[in-house]
C-alpha cells in the first residue's frame, strides 16, 4: 500500500509559494525602488551572517527555468507576490513599465504550463519612501496601497483570477513595528496597533478596488494562524492567556472580516497603550465581507500559560519559547519550550493542531480556504549519490496533507494547497541558514537539485492521493534533477 485510498477533489489546486524579496534578486534593477526590506538587511547586525536578499535565487533573471520546474513536479499553481517597489519605486509616484513587463514575462510562461497564478500584493517589501513618510502606522500608506492595488488590477485583470491583497499582516504589525524582528525594525507597541488596523483598512480599500476593476476576480487576504493552547486548561489564568494571544493574532484580523467590529477584550486588553482612536468611523464596513476565500499560513502550534514574573519584553522571539514585545498587552503570557521534534526554525510539528484550525476558520470564517503556505526547514545535504534525502519534510508534508483530507472530510471547503517553498530562499533575518524548499538551492552557484520530497509530491500531485513517506526515496533520478 503506497498510497492513500483517499484522493484529492477535482480541481483541488497543487502548489507552491515564493514571496518577490525572498527569490527574485535584481533589487536594482528594472528601475525597481528601495524597499524597508533591502533597508534591513543592509543594517549591519540585523541579518544572520550579514545575508541580503540582493542576488537570492536569482528568480528575475532565471523564472523561465524555475516554471519549467514547477511544470516538471506537476504544478497546477503557483503563489508569488509582487514587489510593490518594482511596480511603484516610491510607493505614491508613477508607476513603472518595466515592473510590470517583469510580472507579465512571468505569467507568460505560467500561462504556456496551465499552472495557475496566485497573486499577492504585498508580502512585506513596503517602498522605504512611505516608511520614511511613517509607514503602516501612517492612515495615509493604507490609500496608498489602494491606488498600487487598483492600478496593479488593471494592468493585470485578464490574466489572473485569485488576487491577495496582504500577506501575513500580523507579521508586518507585530514583529515589524513591535518586537523589531522584521522590517521596518521599530520598537513602539502602540504604533503596531495602529498598522495592524492601517493593514486591516487597506485590505479593505484594495479588495473593494480589485472588485471595482475586475468584477469575477476571488480575492483574498493571508492569514499567519497562531494556535495557542493553554498549558493548563483547567486554569483560568491559563485559559486567559491563550485568549489574549488568539485575540492579538488571529481575531484582530478575522472579526473586522467577518461582522465588522474589533474584539472588545483585544481593545481592553490593550488600553494601556492605545484608544483605538486610529479607527474611523467606516473603516470597518470596508473590511466586513471583504474576501471570497481566506488564505491560511500554518506552521506550528504554540502552548501558553500566564506567568506573573514576565515583563514585555523579557524574550527575543515571539514565536516560540518568550512573549517579546510581538505581544503588546500580554506582558504575562509566557510561550511553553514547544515540544520536538523540532524544525531547524525552533517550530513544532504539529499536524492535528493545523486540522483543528482549519476547522476553526471553516466555522469562523465560512468562506472557502486556501492554504497558502505550510512546509518546514530542516538541514538539508547533498549526499554521496548526488541526492538530497529529506525524510523529516517529506514525513511534515505527508502529515499536514493528511490534515487537510481529513478537514475535507470534516466538511471545510479547501480549494488548494501551496508548500512553502518552491526552492530554498532568503528566510528574512535568518538569511540563508534556514531551508524550506522543494528544491534546494546552492547559494554559491545557484543552481537548484530536487529534493526527495519534490519527487513525492510531484508523486502525489501525479496519483492525487498522498504517497506513503517511504517511497520518496525510491522515486526520481540518482543523482537528483538539478538545473
Ligand atoms: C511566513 N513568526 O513567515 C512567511 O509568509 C514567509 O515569507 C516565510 O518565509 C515563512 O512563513 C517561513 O518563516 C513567518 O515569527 C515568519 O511568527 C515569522 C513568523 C511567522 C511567519
Amino acid at each position: 500500500m503506497t498510497t492513500s485510498p483517499v484522493s484529492f477533489p477535482d480541481g483541488f489546486l497543487f502548489g507552491a509559494a515564493t514571496a518577490s524579496y525572498q527569490i527574485e534578486g535584481a533589487v536594482t534593477e528594472g528601475g525597481r525602488g528601495p524597499s524597508i526590506w533591502d533597508t534591513r538587511a543592509h543594517t549591519p547586525g540585523l541579518i544572520r551572517d550579514g545575508d541580503t536578499g540582493d542576488v537570492t535565487d536569482d528568480h528575475f533573471h532565471r523564472y523561465a527555468d524555475d516554471v519549467a520546474a514547477m511544470a516538471e513536479m506537476g504544478l497546477t499553481a503557483y503563489r508569488f507576490s509582487m514587489a510593490w517597489p518594482r511596480i511603484q519605486p516610491t510607493g505614491s509616484g508613477p508607476f513603472n513599465e518595466a515592473g510590470f513587463a517583469f510580472y507579465h514575462r512571468l505569467l507568460d510562461e505560467l500561462e504556456k504550463h496551465g499552472i495557475e497564478p496566485l497573486v499577492t500584493l504585498y508580502h512585506w517589501d513596503l517602498p522605504q519612501a512611505l516608511e520614511d513618510a511613517g509607514g503602516w502606522p501612517n492612515r495615509d500608506t493604507a490609500y496608498a496601497f489602494e491606488a498600487y492595488a487598483r492600478r496593479t488590477a488593471e494592468e493585470f485583470r485578464d490574466r489572473i483570477s485569485y488576487w491577495t491583497t496582504l500577506n501575513e499582516p500580523w507579521c508586518t504589525a507585530f514583529l515589524g513595528y513591535s518586537q523589531g524582528s522584521h522590517a521596518p525594525s521599530r520598537n513602539d507597541p502602540a504604533a503596531s496597533l495602529a498598522a495592524a488596523h492601517h493593514l486591516n483598512l487597506a485590505h479593505g480599500l484594495a479588495s473593494r478596488a480589485i472588485k471595482e476593476v475586475a468584477p469575477d476576480a476571488t480575492v483574498s487576504i493571508v492569514l499567519n494562524t497562531h494556535v495557542p493552547r493553554p498549558w493548563d486548561p483547567s486554569n483560568p489564568a491559563d485559559v486567559d492567556a491563550s485568549r489574549r494571544i488568539d485575540a492579538l493574532a488571529n481575531r484582530i484580523f478575522m472579526d473586522p472580516l467577518v461582522s465588522g467590529t474589533y474584539p472588545a477584550d483585544l481593545i481592553e486588553d490593550t488600553r494601556a497603550l492605545t484608544d483605538w482612536s486610529f479607527v474611523h468611523d467606516g473603516d470597518l464596513e470596508t473590511v466586513r465581507g471583504s474576501i471570497d476565500l481566506v488564505g491560511v499560513n500554518y506552521y506550528s502550534s504554540h502552548v501558553v500559560r500566564f506567568n506573573a514574573d514576565l515583563q514585555l519584553g523579557d524574550g527575543a522571539d515571539g514565536h516560540s519559547t518568550a512573549p517579546g514585545t510581538a505581544w503588546p498587552g500580554s506582558e504575562h503570557v509566557e510561550f511553553m519550550r514547544p515540544f520536538g521534534p523540532l524544525t531547524t526554525m525552533g517550530w513544532n510539528q504539529d499536524a492535528s493542531a493545523f486540522h483543528a484550525y482549519l476547522l476553526r476558520m471553516h466555522r469562523d470564517m465560512g468562506l472557502p480556504i486556501m492554504v497558502t503556505e505550510n512546509g518546514a526547514s530542516f538541514p538539508d545535504v547533498v549526499s554521496a549519490d548526488g541526492r538530497v534525502h529529506d525524510p523529516d519534510r517529506v514525513r511534515y508534508l505527508h502529515d499536514h496533507f493528511a490534515a487537510v483530507l481529513l478537514a475535507l472530510r470534516d466538511g471545510a471547503d479547501i480549494r488548494g494547497y501551496m508548500v512553502w517553498s518552491f526552492m530554498d530562499n532568503f528566510e528574512w533575518s535568518h538569511g540563508y541558514s534556514k531551508r524550506f524548499g522543494l528544491l534546494r538551492v546552492d547559494f554559491e552557484t545557484l543552481a537548484r537539485t530536487w529534493k526527495d520530497s519534490a519527487y513525492w509530491y510531484q508523486e502525489t500531485i501525479r496519483t492525487r492521493r498522498l504517497t506513503a513517506v517511504e517511497r520518496a526515496a525510491e522515486l526520481g533520478t540518482t543523482p537528483a534533477a538539478s538545473y
